[in-house]
């Protein structure tokens, strides 16, 4: 079986809610979605994801690129990730060429599972399970978290988590303690800080929270500040968790090397795909490190179920509205379609009013 064509198609894909960080906001997904044609018919689909919807063009034109090194290859996804590690090997493949690598890696993987006629978790050779869910959200204050908090508990999450950094550590303890008022001890609550604090402030405020009884902090300080990461899993007894920034299994490797995390949650594409996902829950394994998702919810879904340190999987519904398929959310747990490949079946209707 040949691959003959890959589409890319540009779209702003709506949101519930906009999600605000600390390091900026999202008011609707700039994703770019990634169809496979093979000459078997068979067909894979999957997308890639920018935060400003500045950069799609070029993250399009990335996956156009590759995808015209791809084309005509027969489709055997480890191949083919090989040989466009080989072509870029002068450049390098992180970046916008690494989300692009790990948005049409999905697709691919996607397709060879259709082939199967199993989904990826099963042509993976795992079973499909439920996975303990959370609901992900973006930075509110004491006030206006209370009904996010209460529609987390109404749709079944086992955990939420909103994002801090404010500007004074008052504000981002204050919306710790009124989402554990509403959600009680028995749903987790996880807070991220999306990069925004200096070293210090990191320092203080992480040792602020601990006691809060959260079940992690994220991202306190810059993703490649390892260093900084280390002193905060030493000082701190809360778990630390970083990875959506991890540019590739070796990036994973080297921060399980500084110890720079109490837990890991790659991003389904920074990881640079399903190839990149299997390398990274091998590190995560050995090393012992509970390894969750980002994003991605579709493709986090299968490959968790393949994951032996599974932890969480975070929902964060990026592409939603252009999906057929609804989420399964119960009793806290995320159940895995159990559809050829990853599940994703676009709305045509949905993509026409939202490609650009
Ligand atoms: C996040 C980052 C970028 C886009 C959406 C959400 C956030 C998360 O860091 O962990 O969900
Ligand atoms: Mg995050």
């Amino acid at each position: 079986m040949k691959i003959v064509s890959i589409g890319t198609t540009p779209v702003l894909a709506p949101l519930l809610r906009p999600v605000r960080t600390a390091s900026g906001t999202i008011d609707r997904f700039p994703l770019v979605l990634i169809d496979v044609a093979t000459d078997a018919g068979v067909e894979g689909r999957a997308y890639a994801q920018v935060y400003l919807p500045e950069l799609l063009p070029a993250l399009e034109q990335a996956v156009a690129s590759l995808s015209s090194m791809a084309t005509g290859l027969p489709l055997v996804p480890r191949d083919v990730h090989a040989h466009l590690l080989r072509r870029c090997r002068l450049f390098g493949m992180k970046g916008l060429l690494g989300v692009a690598l790990g948005g049409l890696d999905m697709a691919l993987w996607d397709a060879w599972a259709r082939a199967r006629g199993e989904p990826l978790a099963r042509a993976l050779g795992a079973g499909l399970r439920p996975l303990r869910a959370y609901h992900s959200v973006g930075l509110y204050n004491a006030t206006e978290v209370v009904a996010i908090a209460e529609e987390t508990l109404a749709a079944g999450f086992a955990g939420l988590k909103i994002k801090a950094g404010f500007a004074s550590f008052a504000e981002d303890l204050a919306a710790v303690r009124a989402a554990k008022r509403v959600l009680g001890n028995t749903t987790a609550l996880m807070i991220d800080y999306n990069q925004s604090l200096t070293r210090p402030e990191a320092m203080a405020r992480c040792k602020g929270l601990d006691g809060e009884g959260l079940e992690w902090i994220e991202e306190p300080v810059l993703a490649d500040d390892l260093q900084g990461c280390a002193r905060l899993v030493q000082a701190v007894t809360t778990p630390i968790q970083i990875g959506e920034n991890f540019h590739g299994p070796s990036e994973m490797r080297a921060a399980i090397e500084a110890r720079a995390s109490d837990l890991v949650m790659p991003d389904a594409q920074f990881i640079h795909g399903v190839t990149g996902w299997l390398e990274a829950s091998a590190l995560a394994h050995a090393a012992g490190l509970p390894m969750s998702s980002h994003t991605f919810v579709e493709a986090s879904a299968q490959l968790l179920c393949a994951t032996p340190t599974a932890h969480w999987i975070e929902v964060l519904d990026a592409a939603g509205a252009l999906r057929q398929a609804p989420l399964q959310i119960k009793d806290g747990m995320l159940m895995p379609w159990g559809t050829p490949g990853i599940g994703l079946e676009w709305r045509e209707d949905m993509i026409s009013r939202y490609r650009v």
